[in-house]
């Protein structure tokens, strides 16, 4: 049996699990696209068993598991289960040669910052250049029924594709894309109109800039020729911006073409690492090459994950109840907030306090002239 991937183009963290594996020189199955009937069964069993706390989880802390996502999950062929990108990145480095965290703290923590920035507030910007920016064009939806026909066929795969692209045009709101009222969308079919929520601040514009500026700082962080953000070899913070802009550029062709236009070199390198084998290497520097991606993470993302958590302490979430997505769709746990000069309202999502306390703890523990070379580059915690 040979080590198994459960991905979708579709999703940036399958994207970037998939880069991870790749750069540590793995090859495994893609499923469920080239799975068949037998291999779904069993990946689904698996899945299933691993949510009851069955099965040999492979991540750091696995007592502290929470989430179960559909995508993306790794079947090592030595056993065993992963089910997160940034687990997945660490596990590969811990069980083979290379690596792709850097050496040094500070390049280190900025390395991490840009990962976890691109997989929050990215994910946000990725899911509206899709269902709004590209929504007249995306091709996630005959992509994922192409994906999921490899394991159940056809007719299946139609049926469950039917109910997806109005399924995430819905979810829309709560991945803090909101549509100004009355705006005007008469193009799009019924179900697949990006929605207003009343009382709930329009964040279109914002989410733009947030997409422009993460584009900027890659494109600005390549320009002089080097092969990854920080050097000669991928880290974490590249394999989420791969996975990241890599699914745009691949499903959306709108957003697709903008990227082009706006950053060549950033597509001409998204590119060569989704069709080539990306490459770890050992020379990591931190300077002004990433200073805007710095600055981008502690404008976009830091007061956002600041201000949840907040709000989190206002309304102890832990006290049971439903959180995150439930809570949303039911108007509770709320609270207001402003992002680059733009409000917004939004719901307490318990997992970014979490990564937000994993961040300001790292920081603290770094040497004051560690802080001062991150600060001297924008990094503000
Ligand atoms: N923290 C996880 C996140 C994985 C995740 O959120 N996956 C999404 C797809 S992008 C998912 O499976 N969502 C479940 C659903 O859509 O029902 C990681 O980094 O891998």
């Amino acid at each position: 049996m040979r080590d198994t991937l459960q991905f979708s183009l579709l999703s940036p963290f399958s994207v970037k699990a998939r880069t991870l594996c790749w750069g540590f020189g793995l090859n495994p199955r893609i499923t469920p696209q080239d799975g068949g009937p037998l291999n779904a069964a069993r990946i689904e069993a698996t899945m299933q068993l691993a949510a009851r706390g069955i099965g040999k989880c492979l991540h750091r802390n696995p007592s502290a598991l929470e989430e179960f996502p559909l995508v993306p999950w790794l079947f090592p062929e030595s056993g065993g289960y992963l089910c997160d990108s940034t687990e997945i990145g660490l596990y590969l480095e811990r069980t083979h040669e290379g690596a792709v965290t850097p050496g040094d703290p500070a390049t280190a923590f900025a390395s991490r910052l840009i990962e976890e920035a691109v997989d929050e507030v990215g994910l946000y910007a990725l899911h509206h250049t899709r269902w709004v920016t590209s929504g007249r064009t995306t091709i996630a939806m005959p992509k994922l029924a192409e994906e999921i026909a490899g394991s159940l066929g056809r007719p299946a795969a139609s049926l469950f594709i039917k109910k997806f692209g109005p399924r995430q045009v819905r979810r829309l709101n709560y991945l803090f894309s909101v549509a100004p009222e009355g705006a005007d969308f008469s193009d799009f079919p019924t179900d697949m109109k990006p929605p207003a929520r009343a009382g709930f601040p329009p964040t279109h514009e914002l989410l733009d800039t947030i997409w422009f500026s993460m584009l900027d700082g890659v494109e600005h962080a390549l320009a002089d020729g080097r092969d990854y953000l920080f050097g000669d070899g991928l880290t974490m913070a590249d394999a989420a911006l791969i996975g990241n802009l890599g699914s745009t550029l691949l499903v959306d062709p709108e957003a697709a073409e903008i990227m082009e236009d706006r950053a060549p070199r950033t597509v001409s390198w998204l590119r060569a690492n989704l069709e080539g084998t990306p490459k770890l290497g050992e020379v990591h520097e931190l300077g002004e090459s990433q200073s805007p991606l710095l600055n981008w993470a502690s404008e976009a993302f830091i007061p956002l994950m600041k201000q949840n958590a907040e709000a989190y302490e206002r309304c102890p979430v832990e006290e049971g109840g439903p959180r995150n997505e439930k809570a949303y769709n039911r108007g509770i746990n709320l609270f207001d907030g402003e992002l680059m000069g733009h409000p917004y309202r939004t719901v307490v999502k318990d997992f970014q306090v979490k990564t937000y306390r994993e961040i300001g703890k790292l920081f603290e523990d770094l040497t004051d002239s560690d802080k001062s070379r991150l600060r001297d580059l924008g990094v503000e915690i």
